[in-house]
């Protein structure tokens, strides 16, 4: 049975208007436009419903590291799920693909990072780390070691404590979070909020916000600091090359714990193993998810410092998913894992196409109506502006010149994103220079037609 293209596109849109609740999504009004369906996928490209192909410049949700229609990850899932489709970890069991990743990935994570506890996501993932650091402080004899640093506009998850940590304004809006014992400081976000200061400068003042905040609360009161070395939901913002130096200075001189969130920059995305690697920091948990199976199954885990993992060893961790570990998702990541390296994917990123894509996205801050164009890896962004000089904000609510702009990227068969009034990507890792080119063609022409239709409606006006 093929679930592909069983009823034309107008009677797929209304099952799902009827009766699919779509994540971060007004489904009132997605219900009237119609969602677009996605069929098929192969290489970097998309098919949707109706036969038109576009350029996932995405990657799914930042997740197909080894892009669409891999045969021997869809191998591996069969083979498991023959040989054995699940079984927990929970009771004195283990099983082969659960360890065998495990040990893969201590093997691949920088320094002493050498044990996984295993989440079905990355929100699983950072709500485990909450319970972690928590409980290490506690098994230490620190037990009011609890508060968890985190930042403005930074992207944890949407469970309760994975929205927590995260610093969505939206998101704290609605259902009571953020839970206690979780505060968060400001983000390194020059180009919005650096004002007249340098970015060297501004990457400094905000990495000591961390140091302000810690003396305010006490350090003998703070258990963690949380941070995606590049936030990517908040809009693919790249911190000074100054900023995060500091925050591992800070970290190291009052000796709490630091949580890199690796979800996104983990697994290739800018050039190395892992995001920490870039930025030469040295964290004391990583969360993952999405790249660590390429997106082929859910799972994510937290990848743990020999001193956490021993300290927690020492009692029972009252904590796990039923999915932790589980075979199928397993068995596909290490697939992944091995193609990621035996094709040595990462380290075209790093030499050849990162440096391609960095070179041809820098011109279209060239754009009149691109204040940065700027890019990390795989990881890119623009800021839209009325006026480029001020770096200045739209007159208009933030997001309807991005939503704007969005709208004809979609319809020019280019899946870019915005994030307020940015506009980002996050393509697969094995996108080649002519589709880079191809991206980039796409995104030129999105960014004309979107000026026009802002001069048309006389929104190039400045806040
Ligand atoms: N940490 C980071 C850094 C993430 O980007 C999560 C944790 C949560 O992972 P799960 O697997 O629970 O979704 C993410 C997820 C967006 C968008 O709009 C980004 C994510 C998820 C959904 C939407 O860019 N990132």
């Amino acid at each position: 049975m093929s679930l592909t293209n069983t009823l034309p596109t107008a009677e797929l849109q209304a099952l799902d208007a009827a009766h699919h609740m779509h994540p971060f999504t007004a489904n009132g009004a997605l219900g009237k436009k119609g969602a677009r369906i996605i069929t098929r996928a192969q290489g970097v490209r998309l098919t949707d419903s109706n036969g038109e192909e576009l350029i996932d410049g995405m990657a799914g949700l930042w997740c197909v590291n080894i892009g669409y229609g891999r045969e021997e990850l869809a191998e591996a899932a069969a083979r498991q799920m023959r040989e054995l489709p699940f079984y927990n970890t929970f009771f004195q069991t283990s099983h082969v693909p659960a360890l065998t990743l495990a040990a893969r990935l201590a093997e691949l994570a920088p320094g002493d990072l050498n044990h996984v506890f295993f989440a079905g996501s990355g929100s699983e993932a950072n709500d485990t780390n909450i319970r972690l650091v928590r409980q290490y402080w506690a098994l230490k004899g620190q037990p009011k070691r609890t508060t968890i640093i985190a930042r403005r506009n930074g992207y944890h998850g949407s469970t309760m404590g994975g929205g927590s940590l995260g610093g969505m304004a939206a998101m704290h809006a609605q259902g009571g979070l953020p839970i206690p014992g979780i505060v968060h400081i400001d983000q390194p976000y020059w180009w919005g909020e650096g004002g007249e200061m340098t970015p060297e400068e501004f990457g400094i003042t905000r990495a000591r916000l961390l140091e302000k905040k810690i003396l305010e609360l006490g350090p003998e009161n703070v258990a963690a600091f949380i941070a995606e070395p590049v936030q990517g939901a908040g809009g693919v913002i790249i911190p000074p090359d100054s900023y995060w130096p500091e925050v591992q200075r800070i970290v190291d001189q009052y000796g709490i714990l630091l949580i890199a969130d690796e979800v996104i920059t983990g697994f290739g995305r800018l050039g190395h193993w892992f995001g920490s690697q870039s930025y030469g920091i040295r964290p004391h948990v990583m969360t993952i998810a999405k790249g660590l199976s390429s997106g082929y199954q859910p799972i994510g885990g937290s990848i743990v410092c020999d001193e956490v993992a021993n300290t927690i060893a020492q009692d029972e961790f009252n904590h796990g998913y039923t999915y932790s570990g589980h075979p199928v998702a397993a068995a596909v990541a290490l697939e992944n894992l091995r193609i990621l390296d035996e094709e040595a994917i990462i380290t075209r990123v790093r030499n050849e196409t990162a440096p391609y894509l960095a070179q041809a996205w820098a011109r279209l801050a060239d754009h009149p109506l691109v204040g940065e164009a700027v890019s990390r890896g795989m990881m890119a962004s623009l800021a839209l502006t009325p006026d480029k000089t001020r770096r200045a904000a739209f007159k208009a609510d933030a997001g309807t010149a991005g939503y704007i702009c969005r709208e004809y990227s979609f319809g020019n068969n280019l899946v870019m994103r915005h994030v307020g009034d940015r506009m980002i990507i996050a393509p697969p890792l094995v996108i080649s220079p002519t589709d880079i080119d191809e991206l980039i063609a796409r995104a030129t022409k999105t960014l004309d037609q979107t000026l026009a239709h802002l001069h048309r409606e006389g929104m190039m006006v400045a806040a």
